[in-house]
């Protein structure tokens, strides 16, 4: 009785967090590449609640209507009755194997059907998993108009954007539901793959290949933008961030000695990479992976302690007075 109206009460919450475009869901789609996807998966969804419920029908009747309880008296003919009964299984297994056949047909054939784009990427981006962070990169034919940035990753809409995959250490896995295009990102191998998103929104993703400790707190944001302010953004990130003033600039010292070594920001003596690259670190709505609100509070906890939000983040738990730390965050907020 309970579990069943546990059962009742979270299926009813289920059909409005679909509705109301829940992170990570895969049920609708928003582009090229998701739509016969998700056409695809609804399908077999469908198929599999119809052979559940024909099948569950069948055993109950079966159940129901005993061929006159014959064998309780040890007539086991009965069970077969006329010995008519094979025909069924003939039909039974007929009816299964095209099923399965038209299934595997259909995905097989949108499968080859998302293989390539519909047209000429317009964009290639070089995305290198990393525990538990995204690296990524946007290249461009002209060398000089590439960058580098994280976690964050800026579409223009209605046209397909190439993905290149790999990884710096353990296999990773790319993975934007509403868009498609999940692919893993394995070390010493590039995998491609391509998205594209039809409207202009914040589609979540989710690293989803075990991969460590943060594993879970690996996210993806993906931010489809009309394809004017794409090459706003683009060039906003190209540029290096504006020379810092005042605490920014006590603070940029400290950053450049304490944290250069893991983290770049263009234009800057910090050039590291093991950690992501910090150039615009303003512009983008989160920090951890898409795990944090990139607010000035969770800001000023994550740098005096990462490992209080990712146990076990490869960022370790800076040693700075007081004073550094708040010099550092006002350096931070001056990366718009
Ligand atoms: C040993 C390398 C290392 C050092 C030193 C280091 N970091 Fe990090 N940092 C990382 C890694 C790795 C991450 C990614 C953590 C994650 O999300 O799992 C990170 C994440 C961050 C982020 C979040 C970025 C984002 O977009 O998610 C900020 C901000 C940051 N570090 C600031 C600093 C500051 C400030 C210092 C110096 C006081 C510093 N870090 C020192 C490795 C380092
Ligand atoms: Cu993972």
């Amino acid at each position: 009785m309970v579990r069943t109206f546990i059962a009742t009460v979270g299926c009813a919450a289920l059909v409005p967090a679909v509705a109301n475009g829940a992170p990570l869901q895969y049920l609708s789609g928003a582009g090229d590449k998701a739509g016969p996807v998700v056409w695809l998966t609804w399908g077999l969804l469908l198929i599999s609640m119809a052979v559940v419920v024909l099948i569950s029908a069948l055993l109950i009747g079966a159940i129901w209507h005993r061929p006159g309880q014959a064998w309780v008296k040890g007539e086991r003919t009965a069970l077969l009755p006329h010995g008519g009964g094979l025909n069924w299984l003939w039909i039974g297994v007929s009816v299964s194997a095209l099923v399965l056949l038209f299934s595997v047909a259909w995905t097989v054939k949108v499968l080859a059907g998302i293989v390539a784009p519909p047209q000429r990427p317009v964009a290639t981006i070089e995305i290198t998993g990393h525990q538990w962070w995204w690296e990524v990169r946007y290249l461009g034919a002209d060398p000089a108009r590439q960058f580098t940035t994280a976690n964050e990753i800026h579409i223009p809409v209605g046209q397909p954007v190439r993905l290149k995959l790999d990884s710096g250490d353990v296999i990773h896995s790319f993975w934007v539901p509403q868009l498609a295009g999940k692919m893993d990102a394995i070390p010493g191998q590039t995998n491609e793959t391509w998205i594209e998103a039809d409207k202009p929104g914040v589609y979540r993703g989710q690293c989803t290949e075990y991969c460590g400790l943060e594993h879970a707190r690996m996210g993806i944001v993906l931010v489809a933008q009309t394809p004017a302010d794409f090459q706003k953004w683009w060039a906003h990130q190209l540029a290096s961030p504006a020379q810092p003033s005042g605490a920014a600039l006590a603070g940029q010292g400290d950053f450049q000695m304490r944290c250069g070594g893991c983290h770049a920001v263009r234009g800057t003596e910090a050039a590291g990479a093991l950690g992501p690259d910090l150039s615009h670190l303003m512009s983008r709505g989160t920090i951890a992976s898409g795990m944090l609100p990139n607010d000035p509070r969770t800001l000023r906890h994550w740098i005096s302690d990462p490992q209080r939000y990712k146990p076990g983040a490869l960022m370790p738990t800076p040693e700075l007075s007081p004073q550094a730390l708040k010099d550092v965050e006002a350096y931070l907020r001056s990366l718009t």
